[in-house]
C-alpha cells in the first residue's frame, strides 16, 4: 500500500448525516484521484505563485489597487470559469449531484465556484508581509494585479463565517485537489460552531486549557457552545462541506508547491426544501444575520489590524 493510500484511510471522517448537527461533513474520496491533479496541474501552469502578481510596492498599490470588486467574479474575470480549467468531471459526477443533493436539495444552485490558491510566505513582497502582519483575514486579492484577480489568494485566514448577506443560505463546498496535510493549510472546522448563528468578527473564541483541540465560543445573547477542531487531512479527490454559519480556518503554508483546492457555494432552491443545510438551520439557535458583521474591515473595505485566533506558524 502506498503511503498516500494510508494517509487517505487514516483521515477521520465527518458523516454527511451529521452535517445539521455538526455543521460540517467530509466526502472522501468522491471524486477520482488523477483528474484533481490534471486539473491543479493545469492551474498551477497557467497561474503560477511569482513575486510579479502582486504590486511591487505600497505607492503602487495605492496608485493601481482598491479595497472593492478585487475577487473572481460568480460570472466573469474567473479562471476556474474559462477552457483551461475542465470541471465537468466533477459537476456532472454521479457522487457529487448525489451528494449535493443531499445537501442543498435537488434543485441545488452552484452560486459561485473559485479556485483557492494558498500563498507561501516568500512569494509576498516585503512591503505585503508586514502590511498583513497583524491580520486576522489576509485575503491577498487587494494586492494582487487585475488580470491575477481570476483567482483567490489567501495567506491563512482566522475563524470566520463565509455568510456575509442577510438573504444567503448555502453550504461551502471544497474539492481537494492534492494531498493536504495539517501543516499544508488544512482547514480547520470548528463542529457545532453554526448553531450559535452569526456573529461578529472576531468571533468570541477561547482555546480550552486541558486541550488545545476544543473551543468555547459564545454569542453576544449569553449562548455558548464548546467546539471540537476538525482539521480537514486528505488527498486529491476528497471533499469537505460546511454550513455558511460554521466557523472554520486555515493556517498557513511554507511549502515550495502550496495547496491549490476549489471552493463551491451552493445553495438550495429555498427555505422550505427537506435537505441538510435547511436541516442545519433547524438546529441554529442564534440569528441567522446580523448587520455589520467584520469589524475588522474599515468603512472604505480596507483590512483592520486585530490579530488572530488561529495559531499562526512562522
Ligand atoms: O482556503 C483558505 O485558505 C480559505 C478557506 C476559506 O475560508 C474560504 O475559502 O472561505
Ligand atoms: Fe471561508
Amino acid at each position: 500500500m502506498s503511503d498516500s493510500v494510508l494517509a487517505a484511510a487514516d483521515a477521520p471522517s465527518l458523516p454527511l448525516d451529521q452535517f445539521p448537527d455538526q455543521g460540517a461533513a467530509t466526502l472522501r474520496g468522491l471524486l477520482p484521484p488523477d483528474p484533481c491533479s490534471i486539473l491543479r496541474d493545469a492551474i498551477n501552469e497557467h497561474r503560477p505563485m511569482r513575486k510579479e502578481i502582486f504590486y511591487q510596492s505600497r505607492e503602487e498599490f495605492e496608485k493601481f489597487g482598491r479595497w472593492e470588486r478585487y475577487s473572481p467574479g460568480a460570472t466573469d474575470h474567473n479562471f476556474l470559469l474559462t477552457d483551461a480549467c475542465d470541471t465537468s468531471f466533477i459537476e456532472d459526477s454521479p457522487a457529487f449531484v448525489a451528494a449535493l443533493g443531499k445537501l442543498a436539495g435537488d434543485n441545488y444552485s452552484i452560486m459561485k465556484k473559485a479556485i483557492i490558491r494558498s500563498t507561501p510566505h516568500f512569494t509576498l513582497p516585503d512591503w505585503i508581509l508586514e502590511y498583513v502582519q497583524e491580520l486576522g483575514r489576509p485575503n491577498l486579492n487587494p494586492f494582487v494585479r487585475d488580470e491575477f484577480q481570476d483567482v483567490q489568494y489567501f495567506f491563512y485566514t482566522d475563524y470566520h463565517q463565509d455568510k456575509t448577506r442577510q438573504k444567503s443560505n448555502f453550504v461551502t463546498v471544497y474539492v481537494y485537489l492534492d494531498t493536504v496535510e495539517a501543516n499544508y493549510s488544512s482547514l480547520r472546522i470548528l463542529l457545532e460552531s453554526h448553531k450559535l448563528g452569526m456573529t461578529h468578527y472576531p468571533h468570541s473564541l477561547r482555546r480550552a486549557y486541558g486541550d488545545s483541540a476544543l473551543w468555547y465560543y459564545n454569542n453576544s445573547d449569553g449562548d455558548h457552545v464548546k467546539c471540537p477542531e476538525f482539521v480537514v487531512t486528505g488527498e486529491a479527490g476528497d471533499v469537505s462541506c460546511f454550513h455558511d454559519l460554521t466557523l472554520h480556518g486555515t493556517v498557513r503554508n511554507n511549502s515550495d508547491n502550496p495547496r491549490i483546492s476549489l471552493r463551491y457555494l451552493v445553495a438550495p432552491e429555498d427555505e422550505s426544501v427537506d435537505c441538510l443545510v435547511n436541516q442545519a438551520n433547524a438546529q441554529v439557535r442564534g440569528p441567522q444575520f446580523v448587520d455589520g458583521v467584520r469589524l475588522d474591515v474599515a468603512p472604505d473595505g480596507a483590512f483592520r489590524e486585530m490579530g488572530a485566533s488561529i495559531f499562526i506558524q512562522e
